[in-house]
This record gives C-alpha cells, sequence and structure tokens, in this order.
C-alpha cells in the first residue's frame, strides 16, 4: 500500500461529498502530521549515518584501515509500519507510532569485522547526544536460525527551525558475511511463496557458522598480518566485547 494508493481511495471516498480542492486539502491535513514524523526520522537517521562516517574516518587515521565497509540506511515503508503496529496490537496514530515503534529509522553499519563492531558501538554510545534505549546482542547470542548482528536502539535530538525534538534509531553493525547471509535469508523468509523446509534451514543454519568462523578467521589474518593497533595493545576481539559491555552496564545504571 503505497500513500499514492492511501491518497486515491481517499480521493474516490471523499468525493462525492466534497469539492475537488476542498478533497485535496481534507487529503494534505490528513497526511500532514505522517509526513513531518517520517521527514524528523529522516534527519535523526542522516544525523546518525554522519557520526559513523565521522568515526570511520577518525579510526582510519588511527588505525590505518577503515572499520567501516558500508552504511545502508532505510525509513521503514507505510505498509510497513501498518504491519508492525497491527503486529504489536498498538494504535496506528502518529503519537503510537512515535512511542512503540523503534525501527522506523535504521542505520546498518557494515563492518570489516566482529571486533569493529564492537569498537564502533563503543565509541558511538560514548557521545553525549546518544542515549541507548536498548540492545540485542545476537553476536554474543546468535539466534537459533543463526542471525548474527548487534542492535542499539538510540534516542537523539534533531533541532529544528523552533525546536529540539528526541528521535528514536536502530542501529544494527553487521560485518559483510553476517549482512550477506541476513541479506539471502530476508528474501527467502519474506518470499511468500517460498516453504522454508527444515533443509533449508539447516542449510542457513550450517551457512551462518561457517561465515561466523570466516570472520573470525579472516580477523587474525589481519591481525598477524597488518598488525593491528589495537590487537598490538592486546585489545582482543573478546576483551573488545567485554568493554563495551562493562560501558554499557555503567550508562544503564
Ligand atoms: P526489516 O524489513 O529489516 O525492517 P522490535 O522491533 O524490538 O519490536 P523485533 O522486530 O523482533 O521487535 O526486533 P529485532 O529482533 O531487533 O529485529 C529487528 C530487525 O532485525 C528486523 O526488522 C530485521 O531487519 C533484523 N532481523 C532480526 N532477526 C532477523 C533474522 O532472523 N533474519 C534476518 N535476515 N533479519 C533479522 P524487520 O522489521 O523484521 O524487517
Amino acid at each position: 500500500m503505497s500513500s499514492d494508493f492511501t491518497r486515491q481511495m481517499l480521493e474516490q471516498l471523499l468525493l462525492p461529498h466534497f469539492s475537488k480542492s476542498d478533497v485535496q486539502q481534507r487529503i494534505h491535513a490528513y497526511a500532514h502530521p505522517y509526513r513531518e514524523l517520517i521527514a524528523y526520522y529522516r534527519c535523526a537517521m542522516m544525523h546518525v549515518e554522519t557520526k559513523f562516517n565521522i568515526l570511520d574516518e577518525e579510526l582510519s587515521l588511527e588505525y590505518d584501515r577503515n572499520p567501516i565497509e558500508s552504511i545502508k540506511t532505510r525509513l521503514k515503508s507505510l505498509e510497513s509500519i501498518v504491519d508492525k503496529a497491527i503486529r504489536k496490537q498498538v494504535p496506528l496514530t502518529v503519537e503510537s507510532i512515535e512511542q512503540n515503534l523503534n525501527d522506523v529509522a535504521g542505520v546498518r553499519v557494515i563492518c570489516s569485522h566482529p571486533s569493529d563492531i564492537y569498537t564502533l558501538a563503543d565509541a558511538f554510545l560514548k557521545q553525549d547526544d546518544i542515549t541507548l534505549i536498548e540492545k540485542k546482542d545476537y553476536i554474543a547470542n546468535p539466534k537459533p536460525n543463526g542471525y548474527r548482528s548487534l542492535h542499539l536502539i538510540v534516542e537523539t535530538p534533531i533541532f529544528l527551525h523552533d525546536k529540539k525534538k528526541m528521535m528514536k534509531v536502530e542501529v544494527q553493525f553487521r560485518t559483510i558475511s553476517m549482512d550477506w547471509w541476513a541479506s539471502l535469508e530476508h528474501k527467502i523468509r519474506y518470499k511468500k511463496d517460498v516453504e522454508i523446509t527444515p533443509e533449508i534451514a539447516q542449510e542457513l543454519y550450517d551457512c551462518a557458522e561457517m561465515s561466523a568462523e570466516l570472520d573470525k578467521r579472516m580477523e587474525t589474518i589481519q591481525n598477524t598480518v597488518f598488525g593491528d593497533k589495537e590487537a598490538m595493545k592486546n585489545l582482543t576481539y573478546s576483551k573488545r566485547q567485554k568493554r563495551f559491555y562493562l560501558k554499557e552496564q555503567s550508562d544503564l545504571n
């Protein structure tokens, strides 16, 4: 259901009762709060994306390589917002979307190595305009299907011409191989006419395990050949992960 389609439906319903210009005005007034909210989410998403571009620039000077491979951003479509609101059994008002849906604005940070994920998440959460709302670490605790990613829901301010507004953004951190796996699994899961047989589910799980193993081995090669500076300071992947948790605990206390 696109917003154009919704507009056409509303037009058809209202036209027998009101003049064309009246209908257009009513639709505009009806859609305005939603369009405004989506614009605010877009601002928050750009704000967070810029933060990661800055971190990538700065960390590349420190470590002679870029910890971020790519950044993807997305705003949830109207159709997905409606689906999720129905699934969560929450009202479909602008206020309720803002309060109950955490992932309308999403930023996906694709990293070279698993340890980069924790370095970046740590640096990001240290920033004083970022408040951690929720964390799901599917790297430390992969989902039963094999899915791995670190998810953070954060709140950050956007500065508008007459006010400051706090907005929620979902940040997903993945390595290249985690992202490759997740995008195929997502495509299969959302393909309506395809059934995920136990054999396919098992194959996907095995691939997720292989990709986690590959991530570890690639990171070892990186550290051995290029002498990653953090690794030289004896800050291994598990130590960085631990440091991230200690920091997060003190943030939440
Ligand atoms: P899309 O199209 O990517 O937006 P919550 O949002 O906390 O109320 P949810 O959705 O269970 O509830 O949260 P969770 O587990 O943090 O998942 C949020 C997003 O992570 C999903 O969004 C996916 O993008 C991704 N994700 C989570 N689990 C899986 C998985 O098993 N496989 C893949 N490929 N992606 C996953 P959406 O809304 O489902 O989809």
